[in-house]
């Protein structure tokens, strides 16, 4: 790991509105008086009826209850579009950049304010009330973001399902959340090609009799079938209905959205959050994170699917009456200079993305970057996976000239907004590191124990206390949030992830420690392909692990044992990805099938993954303690088939 350290840049510091010495006096209020200040940082949204308490919180295994702000009322889509309507209604709210290069538009405010309300009618229309489920499957178009206001005017729940999930995924989660009404597009268009968001909707409700409604905003116009009495177009059903929607009055701790995220069961958990904290949680952080100055160009090349998109392309900015950039497409679409022409296009200053499109787009060479200017650029982000420190140097070198603060953003699904980050103004960066604590956070590094390790360690990361942001629970099952996060170390939240602090009390994060593994960002439960797998009639048992992988930071390394009798061919194994793409999405694709006669158990029938992983990362020294095997032998078999590959 690089321990280089880049201090935060003269022009920078110059007019950031924090500098070190005053992140270290608001952090140090925000944990020693979380009522005092995050009671003045609800100020900075619109509430409808005050609140008069602001922290009611515990992490106790028996009581776990999160509330911020539980007297108040106020209402989401009136913060982000109705307030910045009445005081700037010109300004841009959403530039909307499409796959085609020659295909953008603006959305000001005030427009923004008519076709949330539009949107907000023709749901109402549908029969949908305060509390009810929303499903949205929908490319990135403007539409993504009028539906998901929409739903907060009228107190409607939305759970976002990501375009690239398959129909089985969908339903599952139509189906965990119990949606009447789901929002889909025609088709969606990706790097010129066409998505049938329309027919995944169609193979997913059509088992599904809990869904009376299904909206279709037309993208490409292509012909899909519409189901009589259940498949309305959009445009037909907006134009029925006007554009004066007030928004309704909501509870601070009133659902906002679920989300759908994988964990170390079969199941996707239903990850609940709430609308005061969430939304003060989202904009203080999208202010100060990315040191936004009002007038800037912001981009965060996210998709709406996941909970980046989620706090940093819709609510966050919005909540600040930011101009926010929404991209249809993809890195490498008409060329890997997409981004950068779109960044000079549009004057981007703040760039937010991930470290597998820096690695991608690292990979296609420097000219390509250099043939645009990027002078607009001031600030640069990274977020979903551990950033390599080559990919950094990259990032830092070559796309920001030097000049541009990179802040690595450390979060989850759960956490609803940004944990560990540098602050531009405030913090010298070392590449590789998300480095300090954002306000009101307090992070831990425990042993396997739960005891508190101090000082320069490693171990497994923790949370102590609550902060405004976090999930409230998992949808409809209480107990599944207290044993997730609450059980492993008694009142304290566990990420998942492990993590070293340095002696400067820098965090660098290495990875997850449970089933869940990170491909490009996206995260995934081992155990959710394992039982795609084992759901095809020739696979008797599957086990899956990550594997260190360039481009996508982990791979997905899939061991499996076949039916007596069936032979492990090429053409199987074809098959057998094909069938994962098909059962859960393509993003779930397995990179390496191993065909194994047996797979490493205890005495007692568990799979021993840890020695699967040395496997598959090609340490076959430090296989560790191996002596509780039911049969050594298959491992010898195991490592024998992995150094075949070579
Ligand atoms: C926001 C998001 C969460 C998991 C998380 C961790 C990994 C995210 C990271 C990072 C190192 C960063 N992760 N950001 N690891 N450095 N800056 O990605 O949410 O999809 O729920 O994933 O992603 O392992 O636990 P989500």
């Amino acid at each position: 790991m690089s321990e280089n350290v880049f201090p935060v840049p003269p022009q920078i510091a110059a007019n950031a509105l924090v500098d070190q010495a005053k992140y270290e006096e608001m952090y140090a209020r925000s944990v020693s008086d979380p009522n005092g200040f995050w009671g003045e940082q609800a100020g900075r949204l619109d509430w409808i009826k005050p609140f008069t308490k602001v922290k009611h919180t515990s992490f106790d295994p028996h009581n776990v209850s999160i509330k911020w702000f539980e007297d108040g009322e106020l209402n989401v889509s009136a913060n982000c579009v109705d307030r910045h309507a009445a005081a700037t209604p010109d300004k841009v709210a959403i530039i909307w950049e499409g796959d085609d290069p020659g295909d953008s538009k603006k959305i000001t405010y005030a427009e923004l304010k008519d076709e949330v309300s539009r949107f907000a009618n023709v749901l109402k229309a549908h029969g949908v009330k305060k509390g009810d489920r929303v499903t949205l499957y929908l490319p990135m178009i403007p539409e993504a973001a009028y539906a998901m206001l929409a739903c907060a005017r009228i107190g409607a729940v939305h759970s976002i399902v990501f375009g690239g999930f398959s129909p089985d995924s969908l339903g599952a989660r139509i189906e965990g959340c119990a949606s009447a009404v789901v929002i889909t597009a025609d088709e969606g268009l990706r790097g010129g090609r066409k998505v049938p968001l329309k027919a995944n909707v169609d193979a997913a409700v059509a088992k599904l009799p809990v869904v009376t409604s299904v909206l279709v905003v037309r993208r490409t116009g292509g012909a899909v079938a519409m189901t009589e009495g259940r498949d309305h177009y959009y445009d037909v059903e907006a134009a029925k209905v006007s554009t004066d929607c007030p928004p309704l009055a909501m509870n601070a701790e009133d659902p906002l959205f679920i989300l759908f995220t994988s964990g170390s069961t079969g199941q996707p958990k239903g990850v609940l959050h709430t609308t005061g904290g969430y939304l003060v949680y989202a904009s203080l952080t999208h202010q100060y994170v990315f040191d936004y100055h009002p007038g800037e160009i912001y981009w965060c090349t996210a998709d709406v699917g996941w909970v980046t998109g989620h706090s940093y392309i819709v609510y966050g900015p919005l909540a600040n009456g930011a101009t926010t950039l929404m991209f249809e497409g993809i890195p490498t679409y008409p060329t890997a200079s997409r981004f950068w022409d779109v960044v000079d296009k549009h004057q981007v200053n703040i760039f937010y993305t991930a470290p597998t499109a820096i690695r991608s787009l690292m990979g296609a060479g420097e000219a390509l970057v250099q043939k645009t200017s990027r002078k607009s650029l001031r600030i640069l982000g990274s977020v979903g996976e551990p950033i390599n420190p080559e990919a950094w140097m990259w990032y830092h070198n070559v796309v920001g000239e030097g000049r541009c603060p990179i802040v690595d953003t450390w979060w989850q699904t759960e956490t609803g907004g940004i944990l560990i980050t540098p602050l531009p103004g405030a913090t010298a960066l070392k590449p590789g590191s998300a480095t300090r604590p954002f306000f009101g956070v307090q992070p831990a590094i425990v042993d396997a124990e739960g005891k508190i390790l101090e000082g320069a360690t490693e171990g497994n990361l923790v949370i102590t206390d609550a902060w405004p942001g976090m999930m409230r629970t998992v949808f409809g099952d209480h107990e599944r949030f207290v044993q997730t996060y609450f059980s492993a170390y008694k009142g304290m939240y566990f990420t998942g992830d492990g993590c070293r602090r340095d002696a400067d009390g820098y965090y660098w994060i290495t990875g997850r420690v449970d089933d869940v593994i990170n491909v490009s960002g996206h995260r995934m439960g081992t155990a959710e392909v394992e039982s795609a797998l084992v759901a095809h009639p020739k696979v008797a048992e599957a086990a899956v692990v990550g594997y260190p992988h360039d481009l996508k930071g982990q791979g997905i390394y899939a061991y499996v044992t076949l039916m007596t009798g069936e032979e492990p061919t090429e053409v199987l194994r074809k098959e057998l990805v094909a069938w994962v793409r098909k059962e859960i999405g393509p993003i779930a694709s397995p990179d390496l099938i191993q065909f194994s006669p047996g797979l490493p158990k205890t005495r007692s029938g568990k799979i021993m993954r840890r020695i699967l992983r040395k496997i598959a990362e090609d340490s076959f020294d430090s296989l560790g303690d191996t002596s509780t095997l039911a049969d050594p032998t298959v491992v010898d078999d195991l490592i024998e088939h992995r150094q075949n590959r070579h």
